[in-house]
């Protein structure tokens, strides 16, 4: 086997119906084989939740153009999750595996009242992070004034109304109930992400333990999470903050 054939080599899916697949995907103890460029990007919360769930995962390398038209969209993130009885199964497109594995991992809620109020936050903190990455991350023209703009027209509404929400649960860390969601994860989430792409000469970002305590806590309580802190201070991580910001040219 050449070099190159190594490096593109994926993992085969299994052939099977559905009724076999959903068998094997009810499998607790599988192993994660995890496709997605050096940087951080529509991969994070995926790594984000394998890692809090400490789950058994490995990056796959990427050799892209090599790859490309083995996956089911052309696109990544892709996950393969290889069960306890050696059968592959294929993950596409971000939030469907997002979903998918925190329902593994009982990241999303304990019923349908839940998921849904785990949704509902999901959804609110789309409305920041889209715009974010319409306006400031795609368009490096007047990065910092719309990077200001939404400081201050986006984030500072849905930090009064998500902090009401977080009161309303207790002030204990969490969107929903007294655990760890897949809401959590992607909250810190976005705090991690404002911070790592503020642009130069920006206002500062308007998120604190003082100014904004209950979402403070939440990012702490995922942050302090013994797999997941282990992440974030890994060299890996470090390495997919500085692809993400030379794909986005900041410094
Ligand atoms: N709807 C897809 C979009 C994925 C997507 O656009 N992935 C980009 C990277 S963030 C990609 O694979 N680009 C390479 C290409 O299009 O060839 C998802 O959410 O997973």
């Amino acid at each position: 086997m050449t070099a190159s054939t190594t490096i593109a080599s994926l993992p085969t899916p299994t052939q099977a119906d559905s009724e076999t697949l959903s068998r094997a995907a009810q499998s607790g103890d599988s192993t994660f084989k995890y496709l997605y460029f050096g940087l951080h990007g529509r991969g994070e919360l995926t790594r984000r939740i394998l890692a809090f769930a400490g789950a058994k995962w490995e990056e796959l390398p990427v050799d892209w153009p090599s790859q490309k038209e083995s996956v089911p969209f052309k696109v990544l993130p892709v996950v393969y999750e290889v069960t306890s009885d050696g059968t592959v199964i294929e993950l596409a497109e971000s939030q469907a595996i997002e979903r998918y594995l925190a329902q593994k991992f009982n990241l999303y809620g304990k019923n349908v009242y839940e998921h849904h109020k785990v949704e509902q936050y999901l959804s609110s903190i789309d409305g920041v992070l889209i715009p974010f990455g319409t306006k400031v991350l795609n368009s490096a023209e007047n990065r910092v004034e719309e990077a200001n703009k939404i400081y201050s027209n986006i984030l500072d509404k849905f930090i009064a109304i998500h902090e009401e929400h977080l009161k309303k649960n207790g002030s204990n860390g969490h969107y929903v109930g007294n655990t760890t969601t897949l809401a959590d994860l992607k909250l810190a989430l976005l705090v991690d992400r404002l911070f790592l792409l503020k642009p130069k000469g920006a206002n500062e970002v308007p998120l604190s333990a003082e100014k904004s305590p209950n979402i403070w806590k939440v990012y702490e309580t995922v942050n302090s999470a013994p797999h997941f802190a282990a992440w974030r201070n890994s060299d890996k991580y470090r390495e997919l903050d500085d692809g993400t910001k030379k794909l986005f040219k900041f410094d």
